[in-house]
């Protein structure tokens, strides 16, 4: 069984598929805090977890404008200037469920908790290349940075994704090696010893396990990357589909949650309000400038209030946090949805509905997102 080495995980987590291990934090644990504890962090494996002897672990970094370098944990930990930065993963699937229950889709079912937010600390992927040689001030031929990680299938294809060399390079890039989250080493399931974090971006392409880096011409040819995490139109087919037709997806859209109450829970709407938490998060860094929250189908909003980790200009990583108290509408029937959408920095907001934006990936469902609950006198 090439599972039988698999870690211990929290009981907490929300198992969506048990081989690959695929689990998501429960809705109310995630807005709890701005750092979302390593334990309680969703997993999203497509492979077994592989075994790793750190003392034994090489980074290879090779390609187009590089010499040929490996280097060991220690050479990671002494030769490189250690970062640290807050940022957000997110899995582009997140939010499939609402999608599946409009029209069968083939994938993991999450629901919204597959994302979480971390401080993640490691050396920065730029001064890495640049000691492998690279120089962004000769127009070198490379255009995609490809990772590998050490889990592979019974074939041997290792995981593997790329993301645009500029999201490497540009000032300001934070695209990490990282080797510890939130203050502690990685965790097996969440990389160790050492993996990827390019934040803005979604999550495929922030490779665990990571055994190479490879500066290229083309993007990474994995099956991740040019056949799964792609968009395409409603009417679109699985059997039908050009891939090469659509591009990779790199920078999330922008997209929110509410966490509580949950679905289905009976609330009191004594004092007039009901209070709502959630989460919104935009890819590319930036910023959520707003969260609006509605319980009369959207006649009416509420602004929340909002709180996240301080940010550089373009560089907002990290997702915000918001809470609202929201009036009870007084014609209710004892059942109402409540309803939040956000707004990021660049004025993108949410569609109001899934129907629009379904996918047969089912992914980047950034819907208006909904929740039913029960009103209690
Ligand atoms: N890296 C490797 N090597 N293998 C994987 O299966 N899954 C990717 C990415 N990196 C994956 C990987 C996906 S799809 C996501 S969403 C994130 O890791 C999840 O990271 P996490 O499990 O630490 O939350
Ligand atoms: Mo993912």
């Amino acid at each position: 069984d090439p599972y039988s080495n698999e870690p211990k995980r929290h009981p907490a987590l929300l198992v969506r598929q048990a081989k690959p291990f695929n689990a998501e934090t429960p809705a109310e644990l995630l807005t709890s805090k701005l750092y979302t504890p390593s334990d309680l962090f969703y997993v999203r494996n497509h492979l077994p977890v592989p075994l790793i002897d750190p003392a034994a672990y090489t980074l290879r970094i090779e390609g187009e404008g590089l010499r040929t370098i490996e280097l060991s944990l220690k050479d990671l930990k002494t030769k490189f200037k250690r970062h640290t930065i807050s940022a957000t993963l997110q899995c582009a699937g997140n939010r499939r469920t609402e999608m599946q229950q409009l029209k069968d889709i083939k994938g993991t079912t999450w629901a919204a908790g597959a994302i979480g937010n971390a401080e993640w600390s490691g050396v920065n992927l730029k001064d890495v290349l640049e000691f492998a040689g690279l120089d962004d001030k000769i127009d070198t031929e490379a255009q995609h940075v490809q990772f590998e990680g050490l889990d592979s299938d019974m074939e041997g294809v290792c995981y593997g994704a790329s993301i645009p060399i500029e999201k490497a390079l540009f000032k300001g890039a934070d695209v990490l090696l990282a080797y510890e989250m939130n203050g502690r080493p990685l965790s097996k399931d969440h990389g160790f010893p050492v993996r990827v974090i390019a934040p803005g971006i979604v999550g495929a392409r922030n490779v665990k396990w990571l055994s190479r880096i490879i500066t290229s011409k083309e993007e990474s040819q994995s099956h991740w990357q040019q056949q799964d995490y792609k968009a395409f139109s409603p009417d679109t087919e699985a059997d039908s589909v050009n891939w090469d037709s659509a591009p990779a997806i790199q920078e999330p859209n922008v997209t929110s949650a509410i966490c509580e109450p949950c679905n289905d829970a009976a609330i009191s709407s004594s004092g007039g309000t009901i209070p709502v938490k959630g989460f919104a998060y935009s890819g590319g860094g930036h910023a959520i400038i707003r969260v609006d929250v509605s319980a009369d189908q959207g006649k009416s909003w509420s602004v929340a209030e909002l709180s996240s980790v301080a940010s550089r200009r373009s560089r907002a990583w990290s997702w915000t946090l918001w809470q609202a108290d929201v009036p009870v509408p007084k014609d209710h029937q004892g059942s109402i949805e409540i309803i939040c959408k956000a707004t990021d920095n660049a004025y993108n907001t949410q569609p109001d509905n899934v129907a629009g934006v379904w996918n047969f990936r089912g992914v980047l469902n950034n819907a208006w997102h909904r929740v039913q609950v029960q009103l209690e006198e």
